[in-house]
């Protein structure tokens, strides 16, 4: 089912030449394959959930004989602070418990493999992002306050204008002061157009922005949202005219996904937030966001069969290529990379 590799955007630093011009045979598709550099970055973003997940629990594997309650007590542990979930993490270790025969480094190693790559095959939705040629393609980007939406979106309308396309980004959070700036600063160094409205509220934005995109033939337009407002509840209603505006003034044929921007650092934490969120405006998926700098990768098998959300996006640094296209088979590959 999930045949794609990650899609790698090219690999290298910040484009300090805001004049380059797009590449005019870049591939269509959302997706692109770079199997070297990208690659590369992706496993040293892995590592850190590897080492600390994989690589804990196979260390406690005996050449012969029986794990011990305490030994069985840490795989345990180690599956919780990983954030695959405690029901994952106690039927894991229960199933570990059971079975003898899987005690050893091997037999561990198989075990969690094929469990990881059971959850992930399990998610319903294809996780490649849905793009098309010729359509608008409409991203609501949502999460809470520093989760990392703002350079997400810096970064998606970044590939996207290398691919040729027109993109356009809304500056729909208009809570926070400096964060229409912020976005500006990611719309010069991908070089695209923005739409903000001084005070204005997001709706009206988002309102502009589809107009624009419409008298414009836009390929790509992404909205920004606040990640906090006076309270959560304010947050929710906001978003919920948000959705409004666009299920009314949208094209009735755009390619539409709202994403979850979830920090993997604070990983279940931000999870419990996703019913919120997808109350408000039926979440597509997620965006995982700074795996590079977190050891709970775990949350993706969360994620995955909590919420059957697919993880469509993985942030792995701050640059603006920083970015892959969420692959199951890859992921679970650099994971077990040691
Ligand atoms: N290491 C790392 N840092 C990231 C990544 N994505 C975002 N960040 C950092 O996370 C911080 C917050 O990112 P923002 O994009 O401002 O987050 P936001 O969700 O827009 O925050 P609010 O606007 O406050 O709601 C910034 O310092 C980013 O550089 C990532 O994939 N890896
Ligand atoms: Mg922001």
């Amino acid at each position: 089912m999930f045949k794609q590799l990650f899609g790698l955007g090219k690999k290298g630093e910040e484009s300090p030449n805001p004049a380059q011009t797009p590449q005019a045979d870049a591939p269509q598709s959302a997706v692109q394959e770079d199997a070297t550099g990208g690659l590369q970055k992706l496993k040293s973003a892995v590592s850190l959930t590897g080492k600390a997940l994989v690589g804990k629990i196979v260390s406690l594997g005996h050449a012969d004989g029986r794990l011990t309650e305490d030994e069985l007590d840490e795989i345990e542990e180690t599956l919780i602070r990983a954030d695959v979930g405690m029901d994952m993490a106690i039927e894991m270790t229960e199933h570990i418990r059971k079975n003898p025969t899987i005690h050893s480094q091997d037999k561990l190693r198989d075990f969690l493999r094929s469990e990881f790559s059971g959850i992930l095959a399990n998610v319903p939705e294809a996780t490649r992002l849905k793009h098309q040629k010729g359509k608008l393609n409409l991203y609501l980007v949502v999460g809470v306050n520093g989760a990392g939406k703002t350079t997400l979106i810096g970064k998606l309308a970044n590939r996207f204008r290398q691919q040729g396309e027109k993109v356009i980004i809304a500056a729909g959070d208009t809570f926070r002061a400096a964060a229409e700036d912020q976005l500006e600063v990611w719309a010069q160094r991908a070089q695209v157009d923005l739409v903000r409205l001084d005070k204005a509220d997001s709706a009206a934005v988002v309102f502009e922005a589809i107009a624009k995109a419409k008298a414009e033939q836009a390929d790509v337009l992404i909205i920004d949202t606040a990640g906090r407002l006076q309270n959560k509840f304010n947050l929710m209603e906001e978003l919920r005219k948000v959705k409004k505006i666009i299920d009314r003034e949208a094209p009735a044929d755009i390619v539409y996904e709202s994403l979850l921007v979830i920090d993997a650092t604070t990983g279940q934490n931000a999870l419990r937030q996703a019913e919120v969120f997808h109350e408000a405006v039926q979440l597509t998926g997620v965006a995982l966001t700074k795996l590079d700098s977190s050891a709970k990768g775990g949350i993706i098998f969360n994620i995955a069969k909590q919420y059957h959300l697919p993880v469509k996006l993985v942030g792995v640094g701050e640059k603006i290529d920083d970015l892959r296209d969420f692959d199951p088979h890859a992921f679970i590959d650099a994971l077990f990379e040691l």
